[in-house]
């Protein structure tokens, strides 16, 4: 079997660290680790296979000889250093919102159009969904080739590891400040995330609306190429650490029950059905942590129109919302294209 030298950009982030570990746990063909990040991270290193590795710094000469970059060091990042990467024949798969909508780069989830990686040898970038998108759009896929979905409405309860380490930190501070009576203090968001809710993901666009909800309609257009879907969003910052959850309504164009659509889920791949209100069982952030699989339940009948399903939609935001779906990308790209 081939092997690959991989760089992780961004090693050091919130992202980075778990895309080491789901490279090792999924047993990637790796040749070469390479890890990294800025010079705030020298010094540093990460477990790989019971070795030890140091983080070095990002610069243009770092790409010669690697196959294969994931990148999760922000947009800026990206935006600099994923064409140096390319032009040096390293394959990218970015994990930033600087190249999803570009049309010459693959949108990918691969549960959902793996076949749009072909595509990578445009501009030598593929780029991986938000987090928010990903899991709505592999529970969506089976049930649009079913059925023919017209619109969506989504409001998201988006954990604060979405946002990276230092939000992280924020909430653990924040709370314990609280907890002892003490004060807190607001940095990486714009108001106190602990025991709170804030409609704010990103930032706010001209519109009205958040980057963040203006990705997750753009984006399941491009992933589930059908420009005709309407999608509105409501995107939430709530207190959790890992793991995003998902209100979804679909209004579909030919009548589906409660009963067909668990079976079309329960055989997609990438979801698990977890639906038993009799048992108090529907899916949880706090068991979604750590996991692969997307889940879904309290699946029920819209009966404010003809063909409406609700459910509650929830993933590991740092899995299958951004370190496991590039992983994933990475092995179809490896099997059929280099
Ligand atoms: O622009 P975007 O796309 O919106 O992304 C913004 C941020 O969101 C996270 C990620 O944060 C990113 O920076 N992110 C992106 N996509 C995500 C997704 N799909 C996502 N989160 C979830 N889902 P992060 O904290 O997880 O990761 C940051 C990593 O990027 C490295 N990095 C930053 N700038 C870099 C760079 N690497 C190379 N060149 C650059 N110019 C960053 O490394 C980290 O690995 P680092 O060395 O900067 O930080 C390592 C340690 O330093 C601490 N630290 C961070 N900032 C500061 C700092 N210390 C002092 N001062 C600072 N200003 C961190 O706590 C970390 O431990
Ligand atoms: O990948 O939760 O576009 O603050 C940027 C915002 C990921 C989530 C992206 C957050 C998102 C992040």
């Amino acid at each position: 079997m081939k092997e690959y030298h991989v760089a992780v950009v961004g090693a050091t982030g919130a992202v980075g660290n778990v895309m080491v570990k789901v490279l090792e746990q999924r047993n990637f063909p790796v040749r070469r680790l390479t890890l990294l990040a800025s010079e705030r991270s020298i010094g540093k290193t990460l477990e790989f296979k019971g070795e030890s590795l140091p983080v070095e710094v990002l610069n243009d000469g770092s790409f010669a000889g690697i196959d294969i970059g994931l990148f999760s060091a922000g947009g800026a990042v990206s935006q600099r250093y994923a064409p140096v990467a390319a032009a040096s024949g390293c394959v990218v798969i970015d994990n930033t919102s600087a190249f999803r909508m570009d049309p010459e780069v693959p949108l990918v989830v691969p549960e959902v159009n793996p076949e749009q990686i072909g595509m990578h040898r445009a501009k030598g970038i593929i780029a991986n969904p938000n987090c928010s998108t990903i899991q709505m759009v592999v529970v969506l896929k089976p049930i649009h080739d079913a059925a023919v979905i017209k619109r969506v409405i989504v409001s998201t309860y988006q954990s604060v590891s979405g946002t990276g380490k230092e939000a992280i930190e924020e909430l653990i501070l924040q709370t314990r400040a609280l907890l002892s009576g003490g004060k807190t203090e607001a940095k990486v968001y714009p108001h106190r995330i602990a025991f709170n809710c804030l409609p704010h993901i990103d930032v706010f666009l001209e519109n009205g609306y958040s980057k963040e909800e203006m990705k997750m309609i753009h984006e399941t257009r491009k992933i589930l190429n059908d420009q005709s879907i309407r999608v509105t969003a409501t995107t939430v910052r709530v207190p959790v650490f890992y793991g995003h959850s998902e209100s979804v309504n679909i209004e579909t164009e030919r009548k589906i029950t409660v009963e067909e659509t668990r079976e079309i889920l329960a055989r997609a791949p990438g979801v698990t059905v977890v639906d038993s209100i009799k048992e108090n069982k529907y899916p949880l952030p706090i068991d979604a942590e750590g996991k692969d699989d997307t889940f879904v339940g309290r699946i029920r009948e819209d009966e404010s129109i003809e063909n409406g399903i609700n459910m509650w939609i929830v993933s590991d935001n740092l899995r299958k919302g951004a370190a496991l779906n590039a992983v994933q990308i990475a092995e179809v790209l490896a099997r059929d294209y280099l």
